[in-house]
């Protein structure tokens, strides 16, 4: 995981919230300064630092904490939102009918990524894809290109005999036009200078390509910012991509200073196999970095006119491991506007404590009870649906009767949400899901878990 040490700058900041209601002046500035500290560690500009920082000083002093969230998970919700802007909203990328055309520096990881690429579109969408090695001033990046993709069924293009690009550009497209999406790998040099520039202005001008992605080594820091601007202005960048965010501590430089020019980032490397390429997704990898795990992926699922402070607040409950029949009628009410039950699940942590092995028909039953399951609950008192042990005989009568449906209804439902409970506290006893629990939670062990 890229920016290692960020996360930990960021937790040792708000460690000092820990059991805390409110901060004094005193507390609240010293927090603010070990963050801003902790992002120009990870090589974050000082505008962009100043920035961050304001706004969480602003935010800390003007927002209350939902009902329910301590301020130490206040506080990196706001951290999290914030770096979220500040990287920027992603780009989603259709590669069908698509020639990409690879620029950037020499040694940043261009052909790696070409090959990478090729692969996980292949993966993905099974599309017929082409490779095309326009790179005639490195010797051996053809046999290069073919090693990384020698197990592959991705179509490599080349002529290591060929001097001009063009020409292998040119006969290369002419070679693979079946394919679905073609990638064509260029030159680099050690700076963008006029030799580079025509170079690439001649093979934009014949590709014609429909995305161009400059590829940037995250070692570079802050310099990715001018590097791009200038790519930008001879091709048009429609993607960076971020390489090598494994290698380094100072990731947060290039990512930052890439989205501070407006080209989105679209994929980053984090290491030197083909495998190793991810989609970046700014609210994934902040969520990520910061150990929030899969809640975020969670209200991410949520249509627009679902709340999603709501969501977020049933996601921490569930993590936090009480469980009133209360919070299983909004985390249905929740479901049944999302829709599939299916979908859902495969975002729950943990496949929500092991629901995510329902079988098939366990999970139809669901759905088609969630209707039901609604309007009884609607007949229940508030007191009851946080205390469903109250609901003796008695109380079940009165509610099958208000909700026009059966007794055995009401028991249906409380049994479900006895099993529900019960698989809840059975993380207790596990210690591989404890850890998972505790790893999704980050290293806030103040939170109130069942454990
Ligand atoms: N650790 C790591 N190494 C990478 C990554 N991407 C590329 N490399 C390595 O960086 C070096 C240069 O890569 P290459 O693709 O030849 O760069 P090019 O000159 O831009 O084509 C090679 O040794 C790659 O294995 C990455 O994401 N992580
Ligand atoms: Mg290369």
């Amino acid at each position: 995981m890229a920016l290692e040490g960020l996360k930990a700058g960021i937790f040792g900041a708000i460690a000092a919230l820990k059991g805390k209601r409110k901060l004094d002046e005193g507390e609240l500035a010293e927090m603010i300064k070990s963050i801003r500290v902790a992002l120009l560690e990870a090589d974050f500009n000082v505008r962009q630092t100043k920035e961050i920082s304001e706004r969480l000083e602003s935010r800390m002093r003007e927002e209350e904490p939902r009902p329910g969230v301590i301020l130490q998970t206040h506080a990196l919700n706001i951290i999290y939102t914030e770096l979220v802007r500040m990287l920027g909203t992603p780009r989603e990328i259709i590669p069908h009918n698509q020639t990409i055309l690879m620029v950037g520096l020499y040694g940043q990881g261009k052909t790696t990524t070409t090959a990478k690429l090729a692969e996980w579109w292949r993966k993905k969408h099974n599309m017929k894809i082409a490779v095309i090695e326009a790179d005639v001033h490195r010797p051996g990046a053809y046999a290069q290109l073919q090693q990384l993709l020698a197990d592959s069924p991705v179509e490599v293009y080349g002529e290591p005999e060929e001097t001009d690009a063009l020409t292998i550009v040119k006969n290369g497209l002419a070679e693979v036009g079946g394919a679905d999406l073609v990638i064509i790998d260029t030159a680099g040099r050690d700076r963008l200078d006029e030799a580079l520039q025509d170079e690439l202005d001649a093979i934009h001008r014949v590709a014609k390509a429909t995305e161009r992605f400059l590829v940037i080594d995250a070692q570079v820091g802050q310099a990715a910012g001018p590097v791009a601007a200038s790519f930008h202005d001879l091709v048009g960048v429609t993607g960076v991509i971020v390489t090598k965010l494994d290698g380094t501590a100072r990731g947060g430089g290039a990512l930052s200073a890439v989205a501070t020019t407006g080209a989105p980032i679209v994929f980053i490397g984090e290491g030197e196999k083909v495998s190793d390429l991810e989609k970046f997704e700014s609210d994934r990898f902040i969520s990520r970095l910061l150990g929030m795990g899969d809640i975020r992926g969670l209200i991410d699922l949520a249509p627009e006119d679902l709340d999603a402070e709501e969501a977020a607040r049933i996601a921490e409950r569930l993590m936090s491991g009480r469980f009133t029949l209360n919070d299983m009628y909004k985390q249905m009410q929740m479901m049944s506007k999302i829709g599939t039950v299916d979908k859902i699940m495969s975002h729950m942590p943990m496949g929500f404590m092991g629901m995510g092995n329902m079988s098939k028909k366990q999970k139809l039953e669901m759905q088609t009870n969630l209707e039901k399951f609604k309007i009884i609950m609607d007949s229940m008192t508030s007191h009851e649906k946080n205390e469903p042990l109250v609901l003796k005989q008695e109380r079940i009568k009165r509610i099958a009767l208000g909700s026009g449906t059966t007794e055995r209804d009401v028991r249906d439902l409380l049994a479900q949400w006895k099993r529900s409970r019960k698989m809840m506290k059975g993380v207790r006893g596990n210690r591989r899901l404890r850890k998972q629990m505790k790893d999704m939670m980050g290293d806030m062990d103040d939170v109130d878990m069942p454990m």
